[in-house]
This record gives structure tokens, C-alpha cells and sequence, in this order.
């Protein structure tokens, strides 16, 4: 007998499909990443299987938890303890609003789940409402992280839906090859806004060039005195010198606290980017639920 049975299918994600399953040993219902590979290659990279593997260790309350890998016929399947939601869905079934204490919740969760990883050199890389999961207690957890490094970001997911843009920050749109923590904290920037204004996304681009437009309006155009060697970036593009746009216009929900940590992630140059660490020390958290704190 199989092992986990499929319940149903939850969605397509970036890699593959995930399916709620149930898990015939320990009784439980988890959560199915099958991830298909190149069927005409020899299927899984060893990298990558390393890679996922040392994923399991990985073990943080604000991280979903990888229970088991499991490798045969050219597929892979990734087995997640099974929580009832993603952001995307919280927002769509939020009305529009969240409240100011909700929000500060979740953002110090997905910083603790963030500085977790960071600490271990782990990156996400790809940061989005679809994978950050909400449970019914209101426990945030992240989901897929260090898949980018297994597997790379592919342009299109397998089922050819394009892979958003939204929550990239400027230096990888313009073809930045380094990728460390601060890509992590332009996407979480993003989302915190986002969380802010009841999910509406902050910068909805639909291409590259759009997406930098979009994000110059905002933050104001970088130049060399700013983000030094910017002009030597792989894909740069010269955009007009767009002033910034005061943030309390874009997030009128936001207090002043808050707005003064979201201007410390939505930095153009990567290396000005506040860390997971020093957000959670920001005074916005000052009157965090203590319990989140231990
Ligand atoms: C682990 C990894 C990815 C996902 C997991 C667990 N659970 C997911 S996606 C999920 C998503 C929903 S319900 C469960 S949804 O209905 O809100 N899209």
C-alpha cells in the first residue's frame, strides 16, 4: 500500500503541483510538492537531491517543516506538514482589511522564519503570498524555502503560468548574478506593504521593464552616487530620474514606525537593505505580542 494518498489537488506552484495528502503511517494529512524534472535528461540533479535533503534540517516554527523527500521514476516529491491556507487566500478572504495588530503579527513571523534562515545562509529568493501559509491559529510559516538554489527560478512555473515579478528587487531584474539575504528583504518589504493595505501588491509589474519603472516611481530613480556600479549590471536600463514618492501615500494605513521600517527594506542598492535581524529589533515592534517573541 502507498503511503500518502492524494486527497485533493491544492494548486500548481513554481516547481510542480501540490496535493493535501494523507499520510497512512502516522494518521496525519500533509502536503504534496511533486516536482517533475527534465523527462528527457536523467532526471533529478544530484545537487539539487543534496540540496532538498539538507532541507529537512531546517527546522524553525515560522518555517513549514519538509518531513520527507521522496525520489523515484524522475520525480520528486517533497512532503510538508499540511496548514490550511496561504496569505493569498487570507487576503482574498479578508475583505480588504486587515487590522494594524494582524499585521504586525505576521510580518514579525515571517521576519523570525526569514532571520532563521538567513542565519543558516539559507535564501528564498522568491518570496510571495503563495508561499507564506497561515494557519487557523494565525501562525505564519514559509514555504519553499532554499528550492530556488536546488532548482533555479525558472521564467514560466512548469504549468506555464508566468512567474511573478513583484517582489523582485531591482538588482536581480536587471540581471544581478550574487544573490544573498537582501534579495529576501526587497520581497518581504513588498509584502509587508501588501499586508498593510488589505493584499493589494504594492508594485503589480507585468514585465521587467515595467517592473522597474514601477518600482523607480516609488523609490526614485538609483544613479551611481547611490548604488555604486549600478551602469555595469548585466541587463541595466537607463530610466528617467523619477523622484521618490512619499510612502504614507502608498500605505495610508500604516503608522509612522512602520513606514520607517518599510523605507529601510525598499532600498535600491542591495547592501543598504535592513536585515531580518535589526527589522525585528525596529521600535515598530516595541508592542509585539510578547508571546511571539520566545
Ligand atoms: C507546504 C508547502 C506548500 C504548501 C503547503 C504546505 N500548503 C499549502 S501550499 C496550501 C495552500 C492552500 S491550502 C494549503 S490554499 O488553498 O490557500 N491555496
Amino acid at each position: 500500500m502507498q503511503r500518502y494518498e492524494k486527497v485533493e489537488k491544492i494548486g500548481e506552484g513554481t516547481y510542480g503541483t501540490v496535493y493535501k495528502a494523507k499520510d497512512h503511517e502516522s494518521g496525519e494529512i500533509v502536503a504534496l510538492k511533486v516536482v517533475r524534472l527534465d523527462e528527457d535528461d536523467e532526471g533529478v540533479p544530484s545537487a539539487a537531491l543534496r540540496e532538498i535533503c539538507l532541507l529537512k534540517e531546517l527546522k524553525h516554527k515560522n518555517i513549514v517543516c519538509l518531513l520527507d523527500v521522496l525520489h523515484r521514476n524522475l520525480r520528486l516529491t517533497m512532503v510538508f506538514e499540511y496548514i490550511d491556507q496561504d496569505l493569498k487566500k487570507y487576503f482574498d478572504s479578508s475583505g480588504g482589511k486587515i487590522s494594524p495588530k494582524t499585521v504586525q503579527s505576521f510580518y514579525y513571523q515571517l521576519l523570525k522564519g526569514l532571520g532563521f534562515c538567513h542565519s543558516l545562509n539559507v535564501f528564498h529568493r522568491d518570496l510571495k503570498p503563495q508561499n507564506i501559509l497561515i494557519s487557523k491559529r494565525g501562525d505564519l510559516k514559509l514555504a519553499d524555502f532554499g528550492l530556488a538554489r536546488a532548482f533555479g527560478i525558472p521564467v514560466r512555473c512548469f504549468s506555464t503560468e508566468v512567474v511573478t515579478l513583484w517582489y523582485r528587487p531591482p538588482d536581480v531584474l536587471m540581471g544581478a548574478q550574487v544573490y544573498t539575504t537582501t534579495i529576501d528583504m526587497w520581497s518581504s518589504g513588498c509584502i509587508f506593504a501588501e499586508l498593510s493595505n488589505g493584499g493589494r501588491p504594492l508594485l503589480p509589474g507585468s514585465d521587467v521593464d515595467e517592473q522597474l519603472k514601477r518600482i523607480f516611481k516609488l523609490v526614485g530613480t538609483p544613479n551611481e552616487g547611490v548604488w555604486p556600479n549600478i551602469t555595469k549590471l548585466p541587463e541595466y536600463k537607463e530610466f528617467p530620474p523619477y523622484p521618490a514618492t512619499p510612502l504614507e501615500l502608498v500605505v495610508p494605513a500604516m503608522n509612522a514606525l512602520g513606514i520607517n521600517l518599510l523605507e529601510q527594506h525598499l532600498v535600491c542598492y542591495p547592501n543598504g537593505r535592513i536585515s531580518a535581524e535589526d527589522a525585528m529589533r525596529h521600535e515598530y515592534f516595541a508592542d509585539v505580542d510578547p508571546a511571539l517573541k520566545l
